[in-house]
C-alpha cells in the first residue's frame, strides 16, 4: 500500500511541473515530442536523419537521455543542431524535473521543433510526461512483433508510432500484419509509419507529419 502511495505521490508532483512546461512550451510555440523506444531501435540515428533534412526548414534543438556518455548528443551536433545530454546515471527514464533543469541551456523560444529523446526503455518512461505534445514510439523490426501485448503502456501513451528497420524486415520472422493487429488491440486509433533509416524508404512521411504539427502548433497551441 505505502508503496503504491510513494509511486502516486511521485508522478503527481511529475505531471503538476509537466503541465507547467506544457504551458510554456505552448507560450512560446514550439513543438515538442518525447520519442520513447527500446535501447538501439534506432532514435537517434532518425534524429540524425531528421537533422539533416529539415534544419534548412525548421529549427531544431534535441535533449538526449542515456544513463552514461555524451555520445548521442556529439551525434546530433555533428548533424548539425543543438543538442544537450541529460545523463540519468542509473535512472531508467527522463523526468519533468530533469527537462526543467536543463532547458536554460537550450533557447527554447528561438526552437520550432525540441525533440527528446528519452532513455531507452519501453516501461518507466511511458509514466513520465515530460510536457510533450505528442509521444512518438520507435519500433524496428529487429525487436520481434509480440512488443504491443507484452508492453502496452508504451503503446497507450504513444501519439504515434514508427516501425524502423524495415531493410532488416526479410531476415526476421518480424510479420507486420500480427504486429498491426496487436496494436489495433492495444490502441486502435495509434497511426504507424513504416520506415528505414538506413534507405531512408519512408522517412519522407515522417519529416511531413512533424512539419505538419509544427505548423498546426504554431497556429493554435495543442494544451
Ligand atoms: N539496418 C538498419 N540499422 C539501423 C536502422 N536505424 C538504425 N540502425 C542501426 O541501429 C543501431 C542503433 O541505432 P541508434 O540510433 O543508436 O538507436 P537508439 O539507441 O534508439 O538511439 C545503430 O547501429 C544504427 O546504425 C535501420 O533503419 N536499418
Ligand atoms: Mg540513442
Amino acid at each position: 500500500m505505502t508503496e503504491i502511495k510513494i509511486q502516486k505521490n511521485v508522478l503527481s508532483k511529475n505531471d503538476e511541473l509537466a503541465a507547467e512546461l506544457r504551458r510554456d512550451f505552448a507560450r512560446k510555440g514550439v513543438l515538442v515530442l518525447n520519442m520513447l523506444s527500446s535501447p538501439g531501435s534506432g532514435k537517434t540515428t532518425l534524429l540524425e536523419k531528421t537533422a539533416r533534412a529539415l534544419a534548412g526548414k525548421l529549427r531544431i534543438a534535441a535533449i538526449e537521455g542515456d544513463l552514461q556518455t555524451e555520445r548521442d548528443a556529439d551525434r546530433i551536433r555533428a548533424a548539425g543542431v543543438r543538442a544537450v545530454q541529460i545523463n540519468t546515471g542509473r535512472g531508467c527514464h527522463l523526468d519533468a524535473n530533469m527537462i526543467a533543469n536543463i532547458l536554460p541551456k537550450l533557447e527554447v523560444a528561438e526552437l520550432d521543433v525540441l525533440f527528446i529523446e528519452n532513455v531507452g526503455n519501453l516501461v518507466c518512461p511511458a509514466a513520465f510526461d515530460l510536457g510533450e505534445d505528442f509521444a512518438v514510439l520507435l519500433m524496428s523490426v529487429t525487436e520481434g512483433d509480440d512488443k504491443p501485448a507484452k508492453y502496452p503502456t508504451a503503446f497507450l501513451k504513444a501519439d504515434l508510432l514508427v516501425l524502423n528497420k524495415l531493410d532488416l524486415q526479410p531476415y526476421t520472422n518480424f510479420d507486420i500484419e500480427r504486429f498491426r493487429g496487436d496494436v489495433a488491440r492495444v490502441k486502435p486509433s495509434l497511426p504507424m509509419l513504416q520506415v528505414s533509416c538506413t534507405t531512408e524508404q519512408g522517412l519522407e512521411s515522417w519529416f511531413q507529419w512533424i512539419e505538419r504539427k509544427t505548423k498546426a502548433k504554431r497556429e493554435r497551441p495543442r494544451r
